[in-house]
């Protein structure tokens, strides 16, 4: 990573693959998550009341690698299956610059695959699921043109290819939201799972019927790791 005073903003975005927990340090990606035309469509899906705890910044610049087959789910889990993510094209995402795929259909059961270390070259250094009923000739690509907001489950199986390069960046605002009903029991806080709840949350729409907790201010800005960097680090 090289960041200095001669290198412009550009030159310093396309090192980073993608950055986790943007509305932690950019009042900009605090106000896009609770943007009206995204939370509308977002009541729709999950119901009146509603809160996110994460945000990430995929800038994905030429050669950059993609994301294996992998559900949301798996690693936020919600105890009503109502993880849904909001995937904001910044720029046009196509086949070639690395938009998403998805396995239409595959939320609907509510099942979970498993997860396993994978050493594809052209994934990013998170886990694959596996023996899902589906081969990659089902996948369709999701193309939409910048400003569009995909939004989907977080059962849905998903990935996305490399940026083959020749077309600039690649970038995607990535919020994820839930039902404020559902306890979130995500990161080990030391309580029993049945009442372990992460605080660290942004109310989009409604009320919290968990106000009386408080929130917690926790995650902190981080990039996210690509086989350049190595992923063992
Ligand atoms: O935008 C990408 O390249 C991958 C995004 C993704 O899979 C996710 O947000 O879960």
């Amino acid at each position: 990573m090289v960041l200095g005073d001669d290198l412009s903003d550009d030159e310093v975005l396309r090192q980073f693959l993608c950055i986790h927990f943007p509305h932690k340090a950019s009042p900009m990606a605090m106000r896009a998550m609770s943007a009206p035309r995204v939370v509308e469509g977002l009541t729709r899906v999950i119901g009146p009341n509603v809160k996110s705890m994460q945000s990430m910044l995929f800038i994905k610049a030429e050669g950059r690698p993609g994301q294996a087959w992998h559900q949301d789910e798996h690693f936020i889990p919600t105890r009503d299956r109502s993880l849904t993510a909001a995937w904001i094209a910044l720029d046009d995402a196509t086949v070639e610059n690395g938009c998403l795929w998805v396995l239409p259909g595959s939320h609907a059961r509510g099942v979970l695959y498993p997860e396993r270390v994978q050493r594809d070259d052209r994934f990013d250094c998170t886990g694959e699921a596996h023996s899902f009923p589906y081969t990659d000739a089902d996948a369709v690509p999701v193309e939409v043109p910048a400003g569009a907001a995909v939004v989907f489950n977080g059962y849905l199986l998903h990935r996305s290819l490399p940026n083959s390069g020749a077309h600039g960046l690649r970038r995607a605002l990535v919020n994820h939201y839930m039902s404020a009903e559902s306890l979130l029991p995500w990161h080990d806080d030391g309580e029993p799972f049945a009442v372990s709840d992460h605080r660290d949350i942004v109310l989009v729409a409604g009320e919290d019927p968990y106000a009386y907790k408080g929130t917690t201010d926790l995650a902190r800005p981080g990039s996210r790791p690509d086989k350049q960097g190595g992923c063992d680090r």
